[in-house]
């Protein structure tokens, strides 16, 4: 699964004392050979900021967080680990790193900002996860599992790069995978049963149209079976399936259907079988299911499920934090 692009929405966001705002837009895409860079503005306000600095900041971190752990008094970044971390000064501009060149979105937001706006630029490095959050299992819900990145502008005085109070503002953002196309043959899995007291054996064959499927797009999963044995095929399941692997502080994985048909086809024996089912896998069937992993979440504004994770050439698995796949899994009932 993959996202098919970001939303084009530019957020503003103030700190606690007004001295500083960033704008910047909330989805940077992972095109898998490049990656959008973080590109914004953060806006100063002169009489404020006077002989202080401003700094900007991009952090990954990744979450394996016990919220009964905050209760005992346990800082919650006990379970937190900083994946990237860059900080960069942004006023007084430093002449020497200033890009002279801006991107189009940054020339909109100096244009409309005027003087009080300065630009930041960051490229993530290629070995970054995607935006991932994964809600707690049922039987520990205490443990909530993210990929998470952020922007923070913040103030500091003298040679300090320490955040001065109230003038810290901290605007979550999202990675998001975006897998083009592939041409190639289609997935496609068989099996062959054989079963006791028949000495012939039932084929089935599953087929799908493609191998990358666009957020809120039909999968087509063709069943064929070839039923030679002499045992009726009652009934025909059909599922599609999340599965997320948790490698980094934990071995945890999860297996929740997303999509799902039973459908009452038999297949008497003898007979053969030709169906194409079609599934739609959205995160709005699926919002009170736990153990589900999501494209990251952004509050108030909506995610999807997960996007399916590619791991790179070089790419330490651990590094990644949480793999999520995706696979179809076609179950047939045999009765007597
Ligand atoms: C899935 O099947 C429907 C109905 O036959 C068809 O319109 C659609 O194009 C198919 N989807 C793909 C991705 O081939
Ligand atoms: C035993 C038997 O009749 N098997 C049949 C199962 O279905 C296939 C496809 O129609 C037939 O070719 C087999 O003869």
């Amino acid at each position: 699964f993959s996202t098919c692009g970001p939303k084009h929405v530019v957020f503003k966001k103030f700190s606690r004392d007004k001295s500083v705002s960033t704008e910047s837009l909330r989805d940077f895409v992972d095109h898998c050979d490049f990656v959008d860079p973080v590109d914004g503005v953060v806006v100063i306000d002169h009489e404020q900021i006077k002989g202080k600095r401003v700094h900007i900041m991009l952090s990954c971190s990744f979450r394996y967080g016990r919220a009964d752990l905050d209760l005992v008094g346990m800082p919650a970044d006990s379970y937190r680990r900083d994946l990237f971390l860059c900080t960069r000064q942004v006023y007084p501009p430093l002449q020497d790193r200033e890009r002279s060149v801006h991107t189009k979105m940054q020339e909109k937001l100096l244009n409309k900002l005027g003087n009080d706006a300065y630009p930041f630029f960051f490229e993530f490095p290629d070995n970054l996860p995607c935006s991932v959050d994964l809600k707690p299992g049922p039987k520990d819900v205490t443990n909530h599992c993210a990929v998470e990145f952020e922007v923070k502008a913040f103030c500091s005085e003298g040679q300090d790069e320490k955040a001065l109070k109230g003038s810290s503002v901290r605007l979550a953002i999202r990675k998001i995978q975006y897998a083009p196309e592939k041409k190639g043959p289609p997935p496609c899995g068989e099996t062959t049963c054989e079963f006791a007291m028949s000495d012939k054996p039932l084929q089935v064959k599953v087929t799908l149209d493609k191998e990358t499927y666009y957020h809120s797009e039909p999968i087509n999963i063709s069943v064929d079976i070839t039923n030679s044995t002499n045992k009726d095929v009652n009934e025909i399941s059909v599922a599609v399936e999340q599965i997320t692997n948790v490698v980094l502080y934990s071995n945890d994985k999860y297996m929740k259907p997303v999509a799902s048909e039973e459908a009452g086809d038999n297949v008497p024996a003898g007979t053969s079988f030709k169906k194409v089912y079609t599934l739609l896998p959205l995160l709005s069937n699926n919002r009170e299911k736990r153990g589900i992993a999501l494209d990251g979440k952004l509050k108030h504004e909506d995610t999807n499920l997960a996007s399916t994770t590619i791991i790179k050439d070089e790419v330490l698995k651990e590094v990644l934090g949480m793999l999520v796949s995706y696979r179809v899994a076609v179950r047939l009932m045999v009765g007597g």
